[in-house]
């Protein structure tokens, strides 16, 4: 099956008469379909539909904006199954986890239709008599929706929702990984009522997104990928002063005390190191723990995550799909190389599942290293594969000062019953994220979303947050005293 772009309300091929094909990463012969390898021309065909549609768009008031959202979330919520197996084909996480990432589409789609009735404001008094002030959200145009393969429905909604409930239009570019799943999600919001041009989907390689983040009719650009895609964006959009919203990586770190309920936090590990794969920006991919527990510890991950169920995410029985491409799996086998060099301790996987079925895709071992030291590149560097890297702390002092020592800084976690020392993690982890005696994964849709360091550029989406990123203020001061009235000047009598 061949599906096509989406520009102003038409479902277009490509100018270039290319495409390019999604196939399973469980299983390459499984092809889902093929899709279009656009150009930057078809790209700039859906910037220019996107502004013509900004001009009416804009106008439709909020809360009937927010209503489209609503049946979108609702169209969304009846197609889940169906949506989550087309996600797990194409991307490979289990099925329990592509229903939690349309779960999270759904969520997004209702919060933020809940806002088209608040998008508030402040008013404030004014200094002057007669004299009324206030500050309202503005739209701001046409907005770029670059996102990733690893939540291939949950972010797009995390950027397009709020972008629609403020009144812009979007230019949706996915991850080639992934483009059966916006193609779902796009159809959604057209089924629901987004009018022509208000949201374009163009699938496509690096060109698409370097148009898309340059275009001087592109006011916003909205960017989930790695930090060296994201610092291109960012330079891209510099020359003409776009605002940038960039959610890059993570090397997100959780804290096991010695007072920390073992089994407890062994299964937040096992869950936020190998959920998805790892390949979340959140993945727990380091443990540090203290060292009087660090035995008990690592004993029990080591067996849990050797005895975790490896194969299709359509498998009911399976608990961790492929890596998503073969490149990403290449990306692993190199770090696990690096682990063993650096003189880590492999205690469990470490290799490529080859045999039977396992050929046909891109699967790994679920791997632990342990005698891991802070400086090691596989204790500092994104894997985003099944790679979690343990090691050994003395005090939470110690533990602190090694979960901030990465570049990253986006979600961060601690194991303690211990209140005090849950407050002082709190405090001094400088992450976007953080939480008490569960893993770094499984962040809510109503509160901001995003890292510190490498990990952002100061933005959050998701809560109300990301309408920071998708509207402008406003200040307005409406004088109805009849005469000039000079602010700091005209101080009146009292
Ligand atoms: C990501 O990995 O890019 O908090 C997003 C979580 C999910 C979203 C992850 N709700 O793990």
């Amino acid at each position: 099956m061949t599906f096509q772009n989406c520009i102003g309300g038409r479902w277009v091929p490509s100018r270039s008469g290319k495409l390019f094909d999604n196939r399973n990463p469980a299983d390459r012969d499984d092809l889902i379909g093929r899709f279009q390898e656009s150009t930057p021309e078809d790209a700039a065909d859906a910037v220019a539909a996107a502004r013509r549609a900004y001009e009416s768009w804009r106008l439709v008031p909020a809360p009937r904006r927010a209503e489209i959202l609503f049946r979108a979330a609702q169209l969304i919520a009846e197609r889940k199954e169906d949506f989550a197996r087309d996600m797990t084909r194409e991307m490979g996480k289990v099925l329990e986890e592509t229903r939690g990432d349309v779960q999270e589409a759904i969520d997004m789609t209702y919060f933020m239709a809940g806002e088209g009735r608040r998008l508030y404001g402040q008013t404030v008094p004014s200094e002057l008599p007669s004299k009324f002030a206030m500050s309202i959200r503005q739209p701001i145009g046409v907005c770029s929706v670059i996102t990733p393969w690893n939540f291939p429905m949950a972010i797009p909604s995390w950027k397009i929702a709020p972008a629609l409930v403020c009144g812009n239009t979007v230019v949706f570019k996915p991850a080639t990984l992934t483009p059966l799943s916006a193609v779902n999600f796009v159809k959604v919001l057209e089924e629901a009522g987004v009018p022509p041009g208000v949201v374009n989907l163009v699938t496509g390689g690096a060109d698409v997104g370097t148009l898309l983040s340059t275009h001087p009719d592109v006011s916003v650009v909205s960017f989930t990928g790695s930090t060296a895609v994201g610092r291109t964006v960012s330079q891209h959009a510099a020359p003409t002063f776009k605002k940038v919203h960039l959610e890059m990586g993570g090397k997100n770190v959780i804290i096991v005390m010695d007072d920390a309920q073992l089994e407890l936090a062994v299964e937040g590990c096992l869950w936020g190191g190998f959920g998805t794969t790892g390949q979340r920006c959140t993945a727990a991919s380091r443990v540090v723990v203290h060292e009087r527990l660090y035995e008990a510890f690592v004993d029990a991950l080591v067996r849990r995550a050797g005895a975790l169920r490896v194969g299709s995410g359509l498998d009911p029985s399976v608990q961790m799909g492929p890596s998503v491409s073969e490149a990403q799996l290449a990306t692993v086998v190199t770090y696990v190389e690096i682990g063993r060099q650096e003189g880590a301790t492999l205690l469990t996987g470490g290799s490529r599942l080859t045999a039977g079925a396992y050929a046909r895709g891109f699967f790994h071992e679920p791997t632990v290293f342990g005698d891991v030291r802070p400086e090691m590149r596989i204790a500092q560097e994104e894997i985003f594969g099944p790679v979690v890297a343990v090691m050994r702390c003395a005090s939470l002092e110690e533990a602190v000062t090694i979960g901030n020592g990465v570049t990253y800084g986006l979600s961060a976690s601690i194991y303690t019953r211990d209140v005090n020392r849950a407050f002082t993690a709190m405090r001094d982890l400088y992450t976007g994220i953080f939480y008490v005696n569960a893993p770094t994964i499984g962040a809510e849709v109503h509160l901001p979303f995003g890292g510190t360091k490498s990990t952002g550029n100061g933005h959050r989406e998701a809560g109300t947050a990301a309408l920071d990123v998708f509207s402008e203020w406003k200040s307005i001061y409406v004088d109805f005293s009849g005469r000039l009235q000079r602010a700091q000047i005209d101080t009146p009598e009292l």
